[in-house]
């Protein structure tokens, strides 16, 4: 296959479709350099911006990654995300993966006037404040700011977050078990220090995701979540229409 010049397709993707199709055929495994932006220039007749264009594609998407002085590599597939009210470590094993939490702050405090009426919860009451960096096989994945009302998980700092799950404890220690929940994701570019926790270069895609869950009628959570988007993807079983 080659890049058509009369095509009203941009070349840039052209050739993203070419090389994703190489990488299928020639059965690519991760971590396998791809050839240099020259090679590939030459190899379709393309200019070396217009390969470094369709490159910064592929590794904005996840499907490239790249390594200063050494090139461009084959990346590992992203991670499926179900849009489930299942917990982080819970989604994580289910896809084969060791779930890890570390806890960057746990605070009690008021809650902001916006946040208590996204909650259903009376403006000022106290909430935790918990902010954890999550990770899959030790590897970085997700901030996750959690606040969760004082009056319905009252002395939730005795547990560790970073040795248990948070849901497993809400189950477990104040019976408490979801049973509703509503999530909004959208595309989100990483802030400076965000990034440096996920190891992303500053601009980074992200996935910001806001989940409220609910035990019987009660708010118990307000997360809001950064999901790095070069590593996750969301999937959902489609029911058909009515
Ligand atoms: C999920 C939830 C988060 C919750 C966490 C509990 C999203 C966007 N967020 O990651 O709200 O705090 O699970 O995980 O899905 P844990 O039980 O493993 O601590």
């Amino acid at each position: 296959m080659a890049i058509d010049s009369a095509s009203p397709v941009p070349k840039y993707s052209q050739l993203r479709e070419l090389l994703l199709d190489w990488i299928t055929e020639a059965r690519l495994p991760v971590d396998e350099p791809i050839p240099s932006e020259r090679e590939l220039g030459d190899r379709y007749g393309l200019s070396r911006m217009t390969v470094r264009q369709t490159l910064d594609l592929l590794v904005s998407e996840g499907k490239l990654y790249r390594v200063p002085g050494k090139g461009t590599f084959v990346a590992r597939p992203k991670i499926e995300m179900s849009l489930a009210l299942a917990s982080f470590t819970e989604d994580m094993r289910a896809r084969g993966y060791e779930p890890g939490a570390r806890d960057l702050s746990r605070r009690v405090g008021p809650v902001s006037s916006h946040t208590a009426q996204v909650m259903g919860i009376e403006p000022g009451s106290l909430v935790h404040h918990i902010e954890r960096l999550r990770t899959a096989d030790n590897e970085p994945m997700a901030i996750e700011r959690s606040n969760i009302p004082v009056s319905v998980v009252p002395d939730l700092d005795q547990y560790s977050l970073s040795r248990r799950s948070l849901y497993q404890i809400l189950e477990e220690e104040f019976g408490l078990l979801l049973d509703a929940g509503e999530q909004t994701i959208e595309a989100g570019i990483c802030d400076p220090t965000d990034a440096k926790l996920l190891g992303l270069s500053h601009g980074s895609p992200v996935l910001s995701m806001q989940r409220l869950s609910f035990s019987n009628g009660k708010c118990v959570e307000l997360a809001l979540s950064t999901y790095r988007a070069d590593r996750y993807q969301l999937h959902s079983q489609l029911d058909p229409r009515r």
